[in-house]
């Protein structure tokens, strides 16, 4: 790199805490510009770490965020992120105001580092002292804080700078011109590059030093850096009232140090038109002393061989008249100019100006998360708690789409309290209890119960519900029914239990029918089942209608009687299968239940006893 050239084409950065906007807008500008390797090359997150997906260009690659909890101290991190990515040499630091200082520090201090941007305001003047002498005293440089930063057109590029990729192709900031620009603001070195773009072949450099008192790098640290740099062939310079920073620029005019044009504007020459003290924007940019007004220091500029023009309106016209003598002066040749590459885009930012259209992958009906608040199939979570809603209600809403009576909904409260347990003998619960006798998790435990759950146990509602009905509707006598389902070789779901008898029925059973009995229009499928199990009951003492049978034949009722349901959408209720949901949802309650027992009397890992097994050839 020439003497006082900062970045190159080839410059990578590390950027210190994760900002995907800026960071993507450097990756859209190095692809703007041809750049064959990303000017990112690392990020360092504390807290994450890992790869971060951006694009370059068309391509999405894969940037290192470094962090780990070990890390997690600043300088510790850093020294680790710069020795993992030895070829960057700047460091854009995105840390918050109060640990910008001892970051960029930590940044300073490593070899590798020369370049050192801070875009935090409100860093202490102290602290920002420190980071000056260290920089000087070692060579490096710090632009900021408070900046945006700085850019090298056609080359590198620092956040945010610049803005948009529309204004940074609308200024021809992807390839290098002739002009370096240096300035105290970042909103206004944009407007510059747009006026230094309109009359004359466009910025080399540009950096914005930030509005601090102190500034990490001066106004005139740049303009001699680019006094340096043989691609730049005038200077631009936009200071602002407050602060004696111009009159370090203009000892070096009258020391004959800087041997290009420089065209300067120190803008807030409006502060005199107020009666007391004015502060603008920026921390330094506020009228003291005559010395710190805008109108003294243009003054010095100008007396200094600066071209200052009388207006900011006029800053234009000075700069368009300094480049063209340049022309005619054979110092500046015509550039050939390009087609800076189509960045392509983003599909959310083309999805929300109604560019595109793109495709769903996936289609739910039953909720929606993306108003002021969820809604369980268009109700809104508030009037499902401000009236009262049961968990039945919730059921009615997400499994079957519509508010159902409340006898109805009361049912299905009924039939998951009921159904919640039966026990640590059944085949749920012993698997739950055995599962977490192993050690094992809530989770693991409770599906380890559910797995169970089929067509011998729990999950003989759906198939008890479609028998029936099809019985039923086909008026199929007790004794037809079963005896076609015996030549089918098929058990009839619903029918059978391995404790209940004849003599000892079910009581969950025995309430569910009362409740119906009671609030239902009609019971045409249950009294059906009661028949079934009349006959079964002649049969065997233990076919008797149990609690599947019970829920499948009663919600054949509820679907019917209801008036809630047309004809094919309780076949498709049917058919598809939702009742067992009833079973699987109670239960999980219950196998919640044993797994934390199983845990509070810390059970032991569960070995069955040898005596329990018929060990046989
Ligand atoms: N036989 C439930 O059988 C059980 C017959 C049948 C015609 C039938 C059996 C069955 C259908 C599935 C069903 C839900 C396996 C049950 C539940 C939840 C639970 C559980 C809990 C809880 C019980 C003896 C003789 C044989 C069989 C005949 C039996 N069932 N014939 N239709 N349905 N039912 N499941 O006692 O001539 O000797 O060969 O599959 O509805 O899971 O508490 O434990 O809340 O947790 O082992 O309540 O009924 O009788 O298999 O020795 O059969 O009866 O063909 O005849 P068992 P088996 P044969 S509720």
């Amino acid at each position: 790199m020439a003497t006082g050239q900062l970045f190159s084409k080839q410059t990578q950065a590390l950027f210190y805490n994760y900002k995907q906007l800026p960071i993507q807008r450097m990756l859209d500008f190095d692809f703007l510009c041809g750049r064959e390797t990303p000017s990112v090359a690392g990020i360092i997150n504390p807290g994450s770490e890992g790869f971060q997906k951006l694009f370059f260009g068309q391509e999405e690659i894969a940037i290192p965020v470094h962090s780990t909890q070990v890390l997690m101290i600043p300088n510790v991190l850093i020294e680790a992120a710069c020795s993992a990515h030895p070829t960057a040499d700047v460091f854009i630091n995105f840390a918050s105001f109060r640990s910008a200082a001892a970051s960029s520090m930590s940044a300073l201090r490593q070899p590798t580092i020369r370049v050192v941007a801070i875009i935090a305001e409100g860093v202490p003047e102290l602290d920002t002292k420190q980071l000056i002498a260290f920089a000087r005293a070692n060579n490096k440089v710090v632009i900021g804080p408070a900046t945006v930063g700085g850019i090298q057109a056609g080359a590198f590029k620092i956040g945010d700078t610049a803005g948009t990729i529309d204004n940074i192709i609308q200024c021809k900031l992807y390839r290098a011109g002739s002009v370096g620009f240096v300035s105290k603001s970042g909103g206004m070195s944009n407007e510059l590059y747009n006026t230094i773009a309109r009359v004359t072949d466009g910025i080399y450099e540009g950096i914005a030093i930030g509005g601090d008192v102190f500034p990490g790098s001066t106004l005139s640290d740049h303009v001699l850096r680019f006094n340096n740099i043989p691609q730049v062939k005038m200077m631009v310079v936009l200071g602002e009232l407050g602060g004696k920073d111009e009159y370090s620029l203009v000892d070096a005019l009258k020391e004959g140090k800087v041997h290009k044009p420089v065209v300067a504007w120190v803008s807030g020459t409006c502060a005199r038109l107020f009666k007391s003290e004015v502060q603008f924007g920026h921390a330094g940019a506020k009228s003291g002393g005559e010395l710190e007004s805008a109108q003294a220091k243009n003054q010095a500029l100008k007396d200094a061989g600066a071209v200052v023009p009388t207006s900011y309106e006029s800053l234009e016209g000075a700069i368009k008249e300094t480049f063209q003598k340049l022309v005619e002066g054979g110092k500046i040749s015509a550039i050939k100019e390009i087609t800076p590459p189509q960045i392509p885009e983003d599909l959310n930012f083309a999805i929300k100006s109604g560019k595109v259209r793109a495709p769903t992958h996936i289609i739910s009906t039953i909720s929606d998360d993306r108003g002021e608040e969820p809604c369980y199939a268009g109700i809104p979570m508030s009037t499902i708690v401000e009236k009262g809603y049961g968990v039945g209600d919730v059921i009615s809403l997400l499994w079957f789409k519509r508010s159902l009576p409340r006898y109805c909904t009361h049912f299905i409260e009924i039939c998951i309290m009921l159904c919640a347990d039966h026990g640590p003998c059944v085949s749920g619960a012993h698997n739950t209890i055995v599962t977490a006798r192993a050690g094992k998790d809530l989770v693991s435990s409770l599906v380890s119960g559910l797995l169970t759950i089929g067509p011998r146990f729990g999950g003989a509602i759906d198939d008890a519900a479609r028998y029936f009905k099809e019985a039923y509707d086909k008026n199929l006598t007790p004794y037809e029914f079963v005896e076609g389902m015996k030549k089918r070789g098929i058990r009839v779901p619903g029918i059978g239990h391995r404790i209940k008898r004849g003599d000892n029925r079910d009581k969950r059973v025995e309430l569910l029918q009362e409740y119906a009995r009671t609030h239902f229009p009609s019971v045409k499928y249950m009294e059906y089942a009661v028949e079934v199990e009349k006959y079964t009951l002649t049969k065997a003492n233990n076919l008797v209608l149990n609690v599947d049978g019970a829920i499948g034949s009663l919600f054949l009722d509820l679907l019917a009687g209801s008036g809630m349901f047309s004809k094919p959408e309780i076949d498709d209720i049917v058919e598809i299968g939702y009742l067992n949901g009833l079973f699987v949802l109670a239960r999980s309650i219950g196998l919640i239940g044993h797994t934390f027992d199983q845990k509070r009397l810390k059970q032991p890992l569960y070995r069955h006893p040898w005596e329990d097994v018929l060990y046989t050839k």
